[in-house]
């Protein structure tokens, strides 16, 4: 085979691109900072998964299997390495899964071996998208990840159906595949998470209930639910954690997002909320704490929104969405991974310290603007008596 004499240039081209380092940008809130340059973009994604490399069956080193966006990544830390199992998007609309590593957890992520491959045991499935890792305490790293096929119960050609999905790794590398999660009460699931301990000696499940695919319908926000066997994973009943309310951040739906991050303080939880606008839904992540002794009791809810979409991040395929799936815990720093408009995917580093600091301290919403003015009068007047020295 004759390689493509494009091939070097383009090659040199994204090593540039993939050798760039990352640095803070002076976005301030105190909470956590942002990173200039997205880790990861469909530009990351290896040449000889897109190209035909050869010139003599592409004259003129044409994409073959375009990207068309890479994002929502699952996020673990193993062998002092830092890996992002991304939802890699074809040019096709399917979305599949790929490891990118890095010695840094900033910068420096390149995909790694092939895009990965699961045992086929679920033939109605269209596409996969949004993995959760979850060190788990048996000893597995669980992938749990959304299953959607089409629902052809109905006529709308559009209609389809979410189920959560779920794999176990050691390694990352070799992946078994168990049957999809089964909510007895709940059609509809995505955005399931594993909670990374046994509770009652169960393995427990992070849901969101859903009647529908897009619209959650009567599910009342993220709900809790337990299984014996993970294998043949079966949640009974769900209880609703953290609902969603009217004129709020969380209105038109939520989702748990990252695996919940355990604190002397109680589980830390970063999760999304979404609220409908003229222009469209509106992605923002939020916030809550649960108590260490009962996953299912909230001791923390600060109100509004943790991160919504600035700058770039605003602009993509679905415009006006910040999602986050996966963070990484290394020591007291926290590395949280977040898409922007489901086309790229950013960091944003902060400290269990000021997370926790975060969800204790910052008043909750208080639900009236009549309130939130007097919340905010009283933060003004105590500011102003302090600056004049009283
Ligand atoms: O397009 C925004 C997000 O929409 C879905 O999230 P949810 O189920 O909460 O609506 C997911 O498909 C997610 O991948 C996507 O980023």
């Amino acid at each position: 085979m004759k390689l493509h004499p494009e091939y070097e240039k383009i090659k040199a081209r994204q090593e540039a691109f993939l050798a760039r380092k990352n640095e803070k940008t002076d976005f301030y809130n105190g909470i956590f900072d942002r990173y200039k340059n997205p880790v990861l973009t469909r530009d990351s994604v290896p040449l000889e998964w897109r190209y035909d490399l050869s010139a003599e069956t592409n004259p003129f080193f044409e994409e073959r299997l375009g990207i068309n966006a890479v994002f929502n990544a699952g996020a673990i830390r193993l062998n002092g390495r830092y890996h992002l199992v991304a939802r890699v998007e074809g040019a096709d609309r399917k979305s599949f899964f790929a490891v990118a590593s890095s010695d840094s957890p900033v910068d420096g992520f390149r995909f790694e071996g092939e895009p990965i491959l699961f045992d086929d045991i679920c033939p109605e499935e269209t596409n996969v998208y949004d993995m959760r890792l979850t060190q788990h305490e048996d000893g597995w790293i669980y992938g749990v990840f959304c299953s959607e096929s089409k629902d052809t119960s109905v006529k709308d050609l559009s209609a389809a159906t979410a189920a959560a999905g779920i794999v176990r790794t050691k390694d990352l590398v070799t992946w078994e595949r168990l049957p999809n999660l089964k909510t007895l009460r709940s059609p509809q699931q995505r955005n399931v998470v594993l909670h990374p301990e046994f509770i009652d000696g169960k393995y427990a499940f992070y849901t969101r209930p859903m009647d529908d695919f897009i619209d959650t319908g009567s599910g009342g926000g993220i709900g809790f639910g337990l299984c014996d066997d993970i294998t043949h994973a079966v949640i009974d009943e769900e209880k609703i954690l953290s609902r969603r309310k009217y004129h709020t951040i969380t209105e038109a739906k939520n989702g748990e997002g990252v695996v919940p991050i355990k604190t002397d303080a109680g589980w830390l939880h970063i999760a999304h909320g979404v609220r409908n606008t003229a222009a469209g839904l509106r992605y923002v992540l939020y916030m809550y704490a649960t108590a260490l002794d009962d996953p299912t009791r909230i001791i923390a809810e600060p109100g509004g929104l943790l991160m919504g979409p600035l700058g770039d991040e605003r602009v993509g395929d679905v415009s006006n969405v910040v999602f986050s799936n996966g963070a990484i815990v290394d020591g007291e720093k926290v590395y949280i991974y977040y898409a922007g408009s489901d086309t790229r995917l950013y960091v944003a580093s902060t400290t269990i310290e000021r997370l926790t600091d975060y969800c204790f301290h910052t008043p909750e919403d208080p639900g009236r603007s009549v309130l939130c003015v007097r919340q905010r009068r009283e933060l003004i007047a105590k500011n102003r008596a302090y600056l004049a020295g009283e």
